[in-house]
C-alpha cells in the first residue's frame, strides 16, 4: 500500500482526503484496464471515469464555475498513475484538452464542458507543430479571417487523443504581430470538413497519439477562445495549470515503483537473506523515498499555491514538474535495477512504468524548456 501520509498535509483539506479516498476504492475495482485496444480502453476509461463523476474536477461547471482545482488534478492524476498510466492519460487530457475553454471560453464553447466531464465527449490539445514543439512562438498553422469565418490551414503533430477526440483546442497563427503575440486559440470540432489524422504515432508507451493535418478549414469566428493574438498567452496559462499535474502523474509512477521495490526487497532471498538487508539496497530505497517526498511537496505546494489565488505560478509550476519526473525517472530505474530481469520482463508492472515515465519528461515542456522557464522566473 503507498505511503498516504502526504493526504494530511497542510496544503490539502478534508474535500481532497475524501475524494483521494473515494478515486483509490474506485481503482482498486476498475484498474489497470486492458490495453490490448489503447484506443478502445481510453474511450472506455473515459466512460467509465464520467459515470463515477471523476471527471467534474477535468474541467469547470459551466452552470456553476468555480476555479479548477488543481490539488484535485494532481491528486486524481497521482491516484490513477500508480494503478494505471493510460486511466491516468485518459483523465488528463479531459483536462488538458478542455482547459483553453475552462479558463477563457464563452458560454456557448463551454457547452462542451458538460460532455467531457460526463466522459461523453473526448477531447484534444493541439498546439505542437512538426517544426515547432519547445518553441511555441515559432508556430506556422495559419488562421486567417474570412467574413465570418477563420481557415485554418496546417499541421499539428503529438497530439494525444489525436483521432480519438471529439473536439480539439488548436492554436494558429493569426498574425496580429509577429511571434507569440500572433497566435490564437480556437475550439475545432473532429468531424469538421478538412480535418484528418495524417498519422498515427506509435511511442514506447502506447497511448493515442497522432499528426493532423488542417487543409482549409472553415470554423466560424464564434470558435475563437478569448480575444484574437492571445492564443499563446492562454496556452502557457493553460500549461501553468497543467504542468504541476504532469508531475503528479510523474510522482504517481514513481510511488508504485517504491512499492513494489519495498515490496520485492521483503520477498526476494540473496545471500540467503532478504534483499532488504544489503545496505546498499536500502541505500537506493532511501533514495527513492526522499525524491518520492520532495517531489510530493514541490506538486502540492505548486497547487496549492495556484488554488490559494496566484495569479501566475510559473515558476511553481516548472519546478514541480521538472523535478518531479526527472526524479521519477531515476527512482523507476532503480527500481528496474533491484528487480534484475523481472525488471525488464514484457508485461512486469515495472518494466511499463520505465516505458511509461519518459514522455512525462518531453511532453507540455520538456525539462531543458522547464529549466528556461525557472531561470528566467528566477532571474526576471
Ligand atoms: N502565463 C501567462 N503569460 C505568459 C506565460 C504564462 N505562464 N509565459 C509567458 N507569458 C507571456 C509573457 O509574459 C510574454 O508576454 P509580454 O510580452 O506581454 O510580457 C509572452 O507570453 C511571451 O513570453 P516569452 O517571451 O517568455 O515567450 P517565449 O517564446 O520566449 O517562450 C517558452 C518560451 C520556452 C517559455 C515557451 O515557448 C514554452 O513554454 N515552451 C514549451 C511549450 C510546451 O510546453 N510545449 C508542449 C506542448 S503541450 S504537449
Amino acid at each position: 500500500m503507498a505511503d498516504r501520509s502526504f493526504l494530511s498535509w497542510p496544503f490539502l483539506e478534508d474535500r481532497h482526503r475524501d475524494h483521494a479516498e473515494r478515486l483509490e476504492a474506485w481503482c482498486a475495482q476498475n484498474l489497470p484496464a486492458d490495453h490490448h485496444d489503447v484506443d478502445a480502453a481510453c474511450k472506455s476509461l473515459v466512460a467509465k471515469l464520467g459515470e463515477a463523476g471523476f471527471l467534474k474536477p477535468s474541467a469547470i461547471d459551466p452552470a456553476d464555475p468555480q476555479p479548477l482545482d488543481v490539488r484535485t488534478l494532481c491528486i486524481t492524476r497521482e491516484t490513477l498513475a500508480r494503478h494505471d498510466g493510460l486511466a491516468d492519460f485518459a483523465f488528463a487530457m479531459q483536462g488538458l484538452g478542455t482547459g483553453a475553454i475552462s479558463l477563457f471560453g464563452t458560454p456557448d464553447q463551454q457547452k462542451w464542458l458538460e460532455k467531457t466531464r460526463a466522459g461523453k465527449a473526448l477531447s484534444a490539445f493541439a498546439l505542437s507543430e512538426p517544426r515547432s514543439g519547445s518553441d511555441v512562438a515559432n508556430m506556422e498553422m495559419t488562421a486567417t479571417r474570412d467574413g465570418d469565418e477563420f481557415v485554418l490551414s496546417g499541421e499539428k503533430t503529438w497530439i494525444s487523443n489525436g483521432g480519438i477526440a471529439d473536439v480539439y483546442t488548436v492554436f494558429a497563427r493569426t498574425g496580429e504581430a509577429p511571434g507569440a503575440k500572433g497566435i490564437s486559440a480556437f475550439v475545432v470540432p473532429a468531424d469538421i470538413p478538412g480535418l484528418r489524422v495524417a498519422e498515427r504515432l506509435e511511442v514506447i508507451a502506447p497511448h493515442p497519439l497522432a499528426r493532423l493535418s488542417f487543409d482549409d478549414v472553415q470554423v466560424p469566428a464564434s470558435s475563437l477562445i478569448g480575444k484574437a493574438g492571445e492564443g499563446f498567452k492562454i496556452a502557457m496559462s493553460v500549461l501553468d495549470v497543467f504542468r504541476s499535474t504532469v508531475g503528479a502523474a510523474a510522482l504517481g509512477f514513481a510511488r508504485r515503483a517504491l512499492d513494489e521495490t519495498i515490496s520485492r526487497a521483503g520477498s526476494r532471498q540473496l545471500f540467503g537473506a532478504p534483499l532488504f538487508d544489503l545496505q546498499m539496497v536500502q541505500g537506493h530505497i532511501a533514495d527513492m523515498a526522499l525524491d518520492v517526498d520532495a517531489a510530493a511537496l514541490l506538486i502540492y505546494r505548486a497547487a496549492w499555491t495556484k488554488d490559494s489565488g496566484a495569479p501566475r505560478v510559473t515558476r511553481e509550476a516548472a519546478m514541480a514538474k521538472l523535478y518531479a519526473t526527472d526524479k521519477a525517472q531515476d527512482v523507476i530505474d532503480k527500481a528496474v535495477q533491484i528487480h534484475g530481469g523481472d525488471g525488464v520482463k514484457k508485461g512486469h508492472i515495472v518494466e511499463s512504468l520505465y516505458r511509461e515515465i519518459r514522455a512525462l519528461r518531453i511532453y507540455e515542456g520538456a525539462s531543458d524548456v522547464q529549466k528556461i522557464v525557472i531561470a528566467r522566473q528566477v532571474m526576471g
